[in-house]
């Protein structure tokens, strides 16, 4: 029998922030199921990240991947309270003076795509709303828009610990506006919330395991160095310092469905920027909201995927 056809999928990130984009970005390029057609960049530094993101393609020898600068600024009033900027130094590729925009590259491959495209939003989603309201007539492109961001209920810091309040994500606080929009948006919505992947902790022998992928393998552990000393520079609590899977489980969810529990609910975004957290809503459009993930069934995905099947022991 032979396999299914590649998913082609964007992958709309703010890498150089937390590692997992950069995880996940590694996950799209080597996965056989994926074909991943586009990589663009959003919220403050987008040259940078487009930069760190063009250095992971070339390691990996996907340099024909087309790479967009997208939105520094949010669609709506800033936030003050999110003040994480680029954390990750290495690797850096080239990117042009003249090198396309987040727009210039969806609405390229959105036009020319041969079979619907996922496209995938794991940094604020301010291109993806602006792309996606800007351009109506490619709707019948997009087979599903996958946001990862907000936050719909208590969560925890370690599997297995107590539960904390819910409280303002990253990416939906980096633009609560375009959360608002995208989940308006005509089109299948799958979102995955960070009450989900917050618990989905790396444990240390599937770090180490990607870690010694050869050349990628030590780019994405240095990401992950830098991201966890970052955390325990900002906090006491150990249990706040490691790599969590927000948007791999993004990613990996498209292709491998199994590992996650979804819902359809209606949702909303409350609060002002810096404050905002989502909301059941009656009245909200159908979303299909991950609730539950295996952390074990994500790891084995994405160790599998950028460092190969595990060696039988002796
Ligand atoms: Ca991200």
């Amino acid at each position: 029998m032979s396999s299914p056809a590649p998913v082609p999928i964007l992958f709309d990130t703010d890498l150089g922030t937390d590692c997992d984009d950069a995880i996940a970005l590694a996950f799209l390029a080597r996965d056989p199921r994926c074909r991943l057609l586009g990589v663009t960049t959003v919220n403050g530094n987008v040259r940078r990240r487009a930069a760190l993101a063009q250095g992971l393609l070339d390691l990996m020898g996907r340099g024909d991947v087309p790479v967009g600068l997208g939105a520094a600024d949010p669609l709506g009033e800033a936030s003050s309270t999110m003040p994480v900027g680029i954390v990750a130094r290495e690797p850096r590729g080239k990117v042009a003076d003249d090198a396309p925009s987040a727009e210039d590259v969806m609405v390229e491959v959105l036009r020319g795509a041969t079979d619907p495209v996922h496209v995938c939003g794991v940094g604020a989603f301010t291109n993806v709303a602006t792309v996606l309201t800007a351009h109506p007539e490619l709707h019948e492109a997009v087979a599903g828009v996958h946001l990862m961001g907000g936050c719909l209920g208590p969560y925890g810091l370690i599997p297995g610990g107590p539960l904390l309040p819910a409280i303002p994500d990253f990416n939906l606080n980096g633009d609560p506006l375009a959360a608002a929009v995208c989940l308006g948006l005509p089109l299948p919505l799958r979102l995955v919330p960070q009450d989900v992947t917050n618990v989905l902790v790396l444990g240390e022998d599937d770090r180490a395991a990607i870690a010694a992928a050869g050349d990628l393998g030590a780019a994405l552990d240095e990401q992950m160095e830098g991201w966890v000393s970052f955390l325990r520079s900002r906090s006491d609590d150990p249990d706040v310092a490691h790599v969590r899977l927000h948007d791999p489980l993004a990613v990996v969810g498209v292709v491998a469905p199994d590992v996650e529990t979804r819902a359809t609910l209606g949702l909303s975004v409350h609060g002002t920027p810096g404050n905002a957290l989502l909301a059941k809503s009656s009245t909200g459009r159908p979303t299909s909201v991950v609730r539950a993930a295996d952390a074990a069934a994500v790891a084995y995905e994405l160790v599998t995927t950028i460092a190969g099947q595990p060696q039988p022991t002796a």
